[in-house]
């Protein structure tokens, strides 16, 4: 089994490139961020408290995530690996990741962190608003906020998984396709 971590601020391209990833490498993809837009669109409980959280730009507390994340482990046995998207985003969640797939006899094989300006974060997160109907694509000082809760909270996950040298910078802007290639010569180094 191999399990990656595709890391990067909000707007690097961790949704546009898990696409690929798991169309090449047949990854189980777990995004906590459609997880999450998946139970707002249900209308669920969980959902109701998520979106008032993520229209503000801030992340949506550890033990709800933590949960999701558990239960999606548990519903997916038998798969080659796992391509976590948007996931950990705190060190209290990356140590919970560490110990859900510990119990599981499986650890993280590399963490691939997408490299990309603020300008640019800001510029594609705004453009994406213009069509995506995500509320918080549309108004700048919430992409805004959403920058500084990466920077305070969730920028150190990486010093965790440094420990384990397990961290790659990968550059972020480029075209899809040239930052795809730089991600699979990553993996396929590791396979
Ligand atoms: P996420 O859904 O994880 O969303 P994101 O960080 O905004 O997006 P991503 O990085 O995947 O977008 P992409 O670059 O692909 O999180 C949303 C919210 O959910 C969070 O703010 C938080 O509230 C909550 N949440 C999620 N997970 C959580 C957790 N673990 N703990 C707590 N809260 C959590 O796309 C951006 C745009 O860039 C697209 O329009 C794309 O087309 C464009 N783009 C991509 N690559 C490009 C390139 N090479 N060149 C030009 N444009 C490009």
């Amino acid at each position: 089994m191999f399990n990656l971590i595709l890391f990067g601020p909000p707007g690097s391209g961790k949704g546009t490139q898990s696409e690929k990833l798991i169309a090449r490498y047949g990854f189980k993809h777990l995004s906590t961020g459609d997880i999450l837009r998946n139970e707002i669109r249900n209308g669920t409980a969980l959902g109701l408290e998520a979106k008032s959280l993520m229209d503000q730009g801030q992340l949506v507390p550890d033990a709800v995530v933590i949960g999701m994340i558990r239960t999606a482990l548990d519903q997916n046995p038998d798969v080659n690996g796992f391509l976590f998207d948007g996931f950990p985003r705190t060190n209290a969640q990356a140590d919970a990741l560490d110990a859900l797939l510990a119990e599981k006899h499986t650890a993280i094989g590399v963490v691939l962190a997408l490299q990309v300006s603020k300008s640019e974060l800001i510029k594609r997160l705004l453009n994406r608003g213009l069509t995506s109907g995500r509320s918080d694509d549309v108004n700048e000082a919430v992409i805004g906020s959403r920058i500084e809760e990466y920077e305070r909270k969730t920028a150190a996950v990486a010093d965790h998984y440094k420990k384990l040298n397990k961290v790659v910078y990968v550059p972020g802007e480029g075209s899809v396709d040239e930052i795809f290639a730089h991600l699979s010569d990553q993996i396929d180094s590791r396979q």
